[in-house]
């Protein structure tokens, strides 16, 4: 519905019937002054005008239709390829409550900083109100929120990562609550301006109130910083929920695993971006695991509740998913590419000559195709220049029902009943593949301590190990030594209602041997590991027990179908000493960082490893 700007009503249509939010768009629409107000529906009439709409104005391109039905490729601003942390704000009225993980500057002062870069910021351009619902409709667990927003690749990307359209308002009623997603891409047009294919700002702000509970972003049309229902609601706002509410906002994947007698489990699991999560959790059993069955709820972000019978419960809020392409193949995670067969959007891939799309690691390179910046690309190019045909951070969006492995619970309200933990970092040392923690503190210490090498998930150099507590380091919405607290909280109050906790464990899928090559071969091996907890779960696998947990031995683990040696095992596994004094070291630099509020059983914890490490 076009509703050309008549002073400043903004046109809502009959079936929006929340005056606050009618309020809110006027307010918005007068601040950023567009050329008009569209009040997205969520159909898919919707879905392809907008489409058709950026093939026209060539922000996407359609690809052949024989090979990759309903699907687009777009090609970002070269400045405008990832999350940028830097620019990634948390304004809590006070700066210890923002902690010092997070960026922060007080809400009055950002405010005024931001209003004169918002005031006529969408001219030229059209604003769209995206209704939104992360999670379920109507689900105890899943919440609203209204994504405004000049960027129509915003929409079409939000209709797959999330449930949205006009059902959203039925459930939002005349005065049900919001969470307001401000966004533009800052870049307004002149009269007679000719529009770029991805309009962005060199100057980017990600920045979130949380005693408000609003989202304003600026400047990127980019994943995480555009699409604001996922890093910006689900874990920044909605921690901050979670913690006066009582509930966890996480960065895991869900995912459902059933034994051969039917019995069914499942495990949230926590990585930072760009490890794996997409993988682990459409996972496929190998060889010597017949009768085992992976299924996907989801692959990035978790909300869990504690339900009244005492267990905690998850949902996935999202309904698609912004996973990495370059790396992703048959071999390594077969259900994504099946996902990725039809009604994709990808981003930053590679356009061959035949109008598909590639990256690297999917498969043999073509023998020419046009790079994610326009250019000509040729593997001779590839090796004397070394130019990637997709960006490393090239992304696809694709709805969950395309994922053969979807669980069938994965839309249902009531979520499902949490048995695991699993924190995993990407460390080429130090960290063995899999460890158990003995109670609850002790799984909290891990996560909390937990390191990775950088990704290109975010802007800035990759590969270098920094602390990423919980896979949380860039999403936590309020100070991290208080979400510590939170997760022992929460542990103490189940335990104390006498339910059975969860299990936690940390994993590390990513130790290198001395040749520098990965040697855990990872992907739907990491089934081995699984089935490890799961039999740990109900008593029936035996583990050693070491300075910080319980890790299998070489006999614990199922190796039916894998040429796995027990030396290489031990390259995976075992423990160094020396490694674990200098490990240590960096959990006390942490700890000093995080002095403010910081838990006193994290501490404790740290001094029992360094004296059984002593010992
Ligand atoms: O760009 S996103 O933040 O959505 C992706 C990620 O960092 O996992
Ligand atoms: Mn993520």
């Amino acid at each position: 519905m076009n509703a050309p700007l008549k002073g400043l009503s903004v046109n809502a249509p009959p079936h929006v019937k929340n005056e606050k939010l009618i309020a809110w768009v006027s307010d918005m629409a007068a601040l950023c002054k567009p050329d008009s107000v569209v009040w997205c529906d969520g159909s898919n009439e919707e879905y392809d005008r907008l489409c058709q709409q950026m093939v026209d104005a060539g922000t996407l391109q359609r690809l052949n239709p024989a090979k990759r039905p309903n699907s687009y490729l777009a090609t970002s601003d070269v400045n405008d390829v990832a999350r940028v942390e830097d620019r990634t704000y948390i304004c809590s009225e006070k700066k210890e409550d923002a902690g010092p993980t997070n960026n922060w500057m007080a809400p009055a002062e950002m405010r005024a900083t931001l209003q004169p870069l918002f005031d006529g910021c969408m001219k030229g351009r059209t604003m769209y109100v995206v209704p939104f619902s992360m999670g379920p409709l109507g689900s105890p667990i899943a919440h609203i929120g209204i994504e405004l927003s000049d960027s129509p690749y915003v929409v079409v990307n939000m209709k797959i990562m999330t449930r949205m359209g006009k059902a959203v308002y039925d459930v939002l009623g005349a005065d049900g609550e919001f969470v307001p997603c401000m966004h533009t891409v800052g870049a307004p047009l002149e009269p007679g301006q000719k529009d770029v294919s991805w309009p962005c700002n060199t100057t980017k702000y990600i920045v979130h109130y949380p005693e408000t509970r609003e989202i304003w972003s600026y400047g990127s049309g980019y994943g995480g910083n555009a699409l604001l229902g996922k890093k910006c609601f689900a874990l920044r706002i909605a921690s901050n929920m979670g913690r006066d509410e009582g509930w966890l906002a996480e960065h895991m994947l869900i995912l459902g695993v059933t034994n051969p007698q039917g019995k069914k489990y499942h495990v949230a699991a926590a990585f930072p971006s760009a490890c794996g999560k997409t993988n682990f959790a459409m996972l496929i059993p190998p060889a010597g695991f017949e009768g085992w069955k992976v299924t996907t709820i989801g692959d990035d972000i978790a909300w869990i509740k504690p339900a009244a019978d005492g267990k905690l419960r998850a949902i996935n809020p999202e309904a698609g998913y912004f996973g990495v392409a370059p790396g992703t193949n048959t071999q390594t995670n077969p259900n994504c590419m099946a996902s990725l067969d039809r009604d994709v959007i990808f981003t930053n891939v590679a356009l061959t000559d035949d109008g598909d799309v590639w990256w690297e690691g999917m498969s043999e390179p073509p023998a020419h195709a046009i790079d994610w910046q326009g250019n000509d690309w040729t593997p001779a190019i590839a090796k004397e220049t070394g130019a990637k045909a997709a960006h490393p951070n090239a992304r696809f969006t694709v709805g969950a029902i395309n994922n053969p492995a979807l669980d069938d619970a994965w839309d249902d309200p009531k979520g499902v009943a949490i048995d695991a933990f699993i924190f995993g970092g990407r460390r080429s040392t130090t960290v063995p593949l899999v460890t158990e923690a003995r109670n609850w503190v002790e799984g909290v210490y891990m996560a909390a301590t937990m390191g990775s090498e950088t990704t290109a998930a975010a802007a800035g150099k990759q590969g270098v190990v920094r602390r990423d507590p919980f896979a949380m380091l860039p999403f936590a919405g309020y100070n991290m030594s208080d979400y510590f607290q939170h997760w022992l909280d929460l542990g103490t109050r189940l335990a104390a209602s006498g339910a059975r906790l969860p299990k936690i464990y940390t994993t590390n899928w990513f130790r290198k041997g001395a040749d520098g090559k990965f040697v855990w071969p990872g992907y739907g091996e990491n089934m081995r590991v699984l089935k490890w907890m799961i039999d740990r779960i109900e008593g029936q696998a035996e583990g050693t027990e070491h300075v910080f947990g319980v890790s299998p031995r070489y006999e614990d683990l199922n190796w039916k179908g894998l040429a796995f040696s027990a030396e290489q095992f031990d390259t995976v596994t075992h423990i160094d000493k020396a490694a674990w004094q200098a490990e240590l070291k960096l959990h006390a630099e942490l700890f000093q960082q995080l002095s403010h509020h910081l838990p006193k059983e994290l501490p404790e914890t740290k001094a029992a490893i360094e004296q059984r490490l002593a010992a």
